[in-house]
């Protein structure tokens, strides 16, 4: 057999305006658009997927926190309606998702070997988390791949965020080890903003991009410095200043999923490719992806 591998690693915002800004089906609430810069970035990183030959999409959201260890979905097919509680006036998501419960189970088996406390989720009940169903529904919107998606324990405010790079990185080196004896090929997925303050009131019309923007200057400049950083390839960089980013900015980098990420890639030294930066309600998002294939990996924007 073959030795699988990560095909590539995609931040990948999860704003559920971006998913009640394309109407898809799914959903139930209806939108005039918005938001575009980030939602014709998805579609092109998506398009750029479809040419990728792929098995599964394993996804670490921050909106799935568990308080005792990592929890992995365990059961095959996931179905209900997924409720954005802060904002369910713009997502009530109707989703029925196939899970790869054999590459799950690995990945939690190699992650309890590295020390980390694991359990499968397979309550059938269980309601997949918002984060989930908006990064896979924009990077994926055929959902004709199957997912894992993996918890985010609280580590950074459990104990500290430098506790969340050590356990975060030990994960994510477990789930590369598990995707190589598995012979599949993979795309990794960290679902969230950078910068995280946002506006406590929404506009009355919430697609009303006159009333879009970041929530103060000091945040945009902390963002465009780490895509920078993104762009020229100094991934461990990003980690060694998260501690002070997620701090200044109250970043969802808090969650550990772009550690987790770049720990599994091995903290990639080529660039990012960048797919589009753009607020929502505030915050800040950059969709990025990591192509370890020098031959296709591409100057997006
Ligand atoms: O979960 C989110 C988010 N991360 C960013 C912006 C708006 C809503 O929800
Ligand atoms: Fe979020």
């Amino acid at each position: 057999m073959a030795k699988g591998q990560i095909v590539a690693g995609c931040l990948a915002p999860h704003p559920p305006h971006l998913v009640y800004a394309d109407n898809p089906p799914q959903n139930e609430a209806y939108s005039e658009g918005g938001w575009e810069t980030l939602r014709w970035g998805y579609q092109r990183l998506a398009r750029k997927l479809k040419d990728i030959d792929y098995d599964a999409i394993v996804i670490f959201t921050p909106h799935w926190q568990t308080y005792i260890g990592t929890h992995f979905l365990g059961l095959p097919e996931f179905k209900s309606k997924s409720v954005d509680p802060v904002f369910p006036n713009l997502f009530r998501y109707n989703y029925d998702l196939q899970v790869d419960v054999e590459l799950s189970e690995a990945m939690r088996v190699a992650a309890s070997a590295e020390g980390i406390i694991t359990k499968m989720m397979t309550n059938p009940d269980f309601r997949v988390d918002y984060g989930t169903i908006t990064s896979c529904h924009l990077l994926n919107p055929e959902w004709d791949k199957p997912i894992v998606t993996i918890s985010s324990n609280r580590n950074t405010h459990y104990y500290s965020p430098e506790v969340m790079i050590e356990q975060a990185t030990a994960l994510g080196r477990a789930c590369a080890k598990a995707i190589e004896e598995s012979g599949k090929r993979v795309v990794l997925v960290a679902s969230h903003s950078l910068s995280h303050r946002h506006f406590v009131e929404e506009a009355p019309l919430p697609e009303d991009m006159s009333k879009e923007h970041i929530y103060n200057h000091s945040q945009y400049v902390w963002d465009m410095k780490i895509v920078e950083m993104m762009r020229e390839g100094k991934s461990r960089e990003v980690i060694d200043i998260m501690p002070e980013f997620t701090e200044q900015t109250i970043a969802e980098t808090e969650g550990g999923g772009l550690i987790w990420m770049l720990g599994a890639m091995g903290f990639p030294d080529f660039p990012a490719e960048i797919y589009g930066y753009q607020s929502v309600i505030g915050t800040g998002n950059v969709i990025a992806c990591w192509d370890p294939n020098d031959n296709t990996r591409e100057y997006v924007l």
